[in-house]
């Protein structure tokens, strides 16, 4: 397999793609078998593409999105289904086989670098132009009739890359967003939850997604492959990552997960540990002029609902549609309502995750908290959802239908 420079001199395509991620890739491969001509620029080199671990449950449509255009071989072949999850809670232990509820859909557990990795593998076996090490600075005279994406390359060069349209796949830091006009929305939350997130190098403890909710605070136990698993420990705000040695995480997961009562979890080196601080926003509109956003540049859910790289190939399927219709046959009407079309889903998905986080999380009541305290009817109104989630089957669909659902 070869990954082509670019190093053309007269720097230009139809479509300029900012960023190799699920969004960025997937657009590209979809533009590219339509004929249309693009190109990715990706501030990283392929290794740092290739292995940057982060999701790893994609939903049912996300898989008949991939199936579509062929982009799904991988994830068919080492992917593994997945439909329950499992509550730890001082309520007693329930499991829910969402996998069998709402619209009886289940998850495939796909490491995310997995995905990207077959994405790019096809992009550039099929010839797509991508070049590494270029970082986007800013995206100029997007309300004209042609864009202009001004870029350092690998040596910090600058450069200047000529577009009809600029797809802004890079994330929530990158060039796009920052080169959004004046008068552009930022809907915000900040959930003021703080997760130490977690890979450790052993096998998933439990043949489920387990959610303890403690009143210590939240734990999370991920499967991801038959040796890594994926855990998630609510985390003081402000802690660096390294502020507990791996005995205390175990310990703390331990307690947490509640293995006196249901067995012990494998333990293992931990490969990788960050800290994230549970925030939300959506950006409105996406499109201004010819460039347009996807995947995280449009909109960061939370993690706590497992939404992010699927938004991220929904909308790069819309975005791939609407400029084929535009660049192929000059029907620019999917287009004028990508934005629209795409925040129908992102405030959805927004909606959930922000329920799930009212559901995970205690709010870690102080010594000195009195009860009529609003922390105490937090409290209490999340013990009434755990039951209501126990016991009626209406809400178990409703959860289903969105936990695996876009
Ligand atoms: P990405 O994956 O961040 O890719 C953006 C790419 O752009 C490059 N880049 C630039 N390139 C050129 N010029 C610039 N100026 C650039 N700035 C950045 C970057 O190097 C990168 O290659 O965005 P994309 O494609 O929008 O995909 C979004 C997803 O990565 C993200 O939403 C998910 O990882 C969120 N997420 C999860 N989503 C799920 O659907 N299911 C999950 O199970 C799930 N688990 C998670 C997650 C996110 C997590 N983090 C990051 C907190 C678990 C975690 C821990």
């Amino acid at each position: 397999m070869t990954e082509r420079q670019t190093n053309r001199t007269a720097q230009e395509a139809d479509v300029v793609i900012l960023g190799a991620g699920p969004a960025g890739l997937t657009l590209g491969n979809l533009l590219h078998t339509a004929g249309i001509d693009c190109v990715v620029l990706e501030r990283a080199d392929p290794e740092r593409v290739r292995t940057r671990a982060r999701a790893g449950f994609l939903a049912a449509n996300t898989v008949r999105v991939l199936d579509r255009h062929g982009l799904a071989e991988g994830l068919h072949r080492r992917g593994q289904p997945h439909g329950t999850c499992e509550f730890r809670t001082d309520q007693g232990t329930f499991r829910l086989d969402y996998g069998a509820l709402g619209r009886r859909e289940q998850h495939t557990v796909y490491p995310q670098q997995d995905l990207v990795t077959d994405l790019l593998t096809h992009y550039l076996e099929a010839g797509g132009r991508i070049a590494f090490g270029t970082e986007a600075q800013a995206v100029q005279d997007a309300a004209g009739p042609s864009a202009v994406v001004a870029v350092r390359d690998a040596e910090g060069r600058p450069a200047h890359w000529r577009a009809r349209y600029v797809a802004g796949c890079d994330g929530r830091h990158g060039a796009a967003r920052r080169s959004l006009p004046p008068g552009t929305l930022r809907h915000h939350r900040d959930h003021g939850v703080t997760w130490l997130g977690l890979i450790a190098e052993a096998p998933p403890s439990l043949d489920a997604v387990g959610y303890a909710l403690h009143p210590d605070g939240f734990a999370g136990h991920m499967p991801r492959t038959a040796d890594l698993t994926r855990y998630y420990l609510q985390y003081a705000p402000g802690a660096p990552a390294d502020a507990w040695s791996e005995q205390r995480i175990w310990a703390e997961l331990d307690r947490r997960m509640r293995t006196a009562d249901h067995g012990p979890l494998h333990h293992g080196r931990i490969l990788q540990r960050s800290v994230i601080d549970l925030r939300s926003d959506v950006i409105e509109p996406l499109r201004h002029g010819s460039l347009l956003l996807a995947g995280d540049a449009a909109s960061l859910p939370a993690p706590a609902a497992a939404k992010g790289a699927n938004l991220a190939v929904l909308e790069a399927e819309l975005l791939a549609e609407a400029l084929v219709d535009e660049l192929a046959h000059g029907d620019s009407r999917a287009l004028d309502r990508y934005s629209e079309r795409c925040l129908q889903h992102i405030w959805r998905a927004q909606e959930f995750a922000h329920w799930m986080i009212q559901f995970l999380h205690s709010p870690l009541l102080a010594p000195t908290a009195r009860p009529e305290d609003e922390s105490f009817f937090h409290e209490a109104m999340r013990r009434s959802r755990i039951e209501s989630l126990r016991t009626s089957r209406t809400h178990q669909d409703w959860f289903a239908e969105n936990y695996v659902g876009l």
